[in-house]
């Protein structure tokens, strides 16, 4: 099976991969076929003005639903933080302002997290796909705490300050087979697949 991931974020593109590889290698079948968005030459901004991560995920996967008639599924993410009121929430990728600086959104939220001792907070993935007509969504969310300071080089955005519970390293820091096999897209992917493997059996 085929199916477009309306991403521009490479980082993203590659997890999915991964988490879609593992999935087949456990199940012992063969992975869905992903394709990114600049394999459908779609290098659009596509707009996310909506006010919930399950809106965002739907106008990203019903805009490439509508541009080019493919099946697709698009992901919005946002790290909620308990102390925070649950910001930067779906504000995740612009929370420092317009253009996508992890560096800035990250700086902001240790800045407004210091002195604070209730460090929880959690990322919540919604997976929205559209399959012919239909439309199905998946979640997945994975607690954690905000780190002191920064660790670790891997992974993108907001890993290198969030602690998974039960870990005593940020996502940063582990590889990328156990980020997946705990994080929020992990689980919402893992849906996703279950739900296409039982579609109309
Ligand atoms: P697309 O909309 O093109 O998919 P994006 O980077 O804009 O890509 P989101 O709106 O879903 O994706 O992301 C919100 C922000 O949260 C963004 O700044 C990401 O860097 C960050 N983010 C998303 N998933 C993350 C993860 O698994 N770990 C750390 N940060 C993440």
């Amino acid at each position: 099976m085929r199916l477009v991931f309306a991403t521009h974020n490479a980082h993203k593109l590659n997890e999915v991969r991964n988490i879609l590889c593992a999935y087949a290698e456990e199940q012992g079948t063969s992975p869905i076929e992903l394709m990114g968005l600049e394999d459908l030459k779609c290098y659009d901004d596509i707009p996310e003005n909506e006010s919930t991560l399950e809106g965002n995920a739907r106008a990203k996967a019903d805009f490439v639903f509508s541009r080019f008639s493919v099946d697709c599924f698009a992901d919005d993410t946002g790290l909620e933080i308990e102390a925070l009121g649950g910001e930067p929430g779906v504000y995740s990728a612009r929370y420092a302002g317009e253009g996508h600086d992890s560096f800035a959104n990250r700086k902001k939220v240790m800045d407004l997290m210091q002195g604070i001792c209730n460090r929880k907070a959690r990322f919540r993935t919604v997976v929205a796909l559209r399959l012919g007509g239909e439309e199905h969504l998946f979640e997945g969310v994975v607690n954690g705490i905000i780190t002191e300071s920064e660790h670790g080089t891997g992974g993108f955005g907001y890993d290198s300050i969030f602690q998974p519970d039960g870990f005593d390293r940020t996502f940063a820091e582990l590889d990328i087979k156990t980020k997946n096999s705990i994080s929020h897209r992990g689980m919402a992917m893992r849906k996703l697949v279950e739900f296409l493997v039982n579609y109309k059996k």
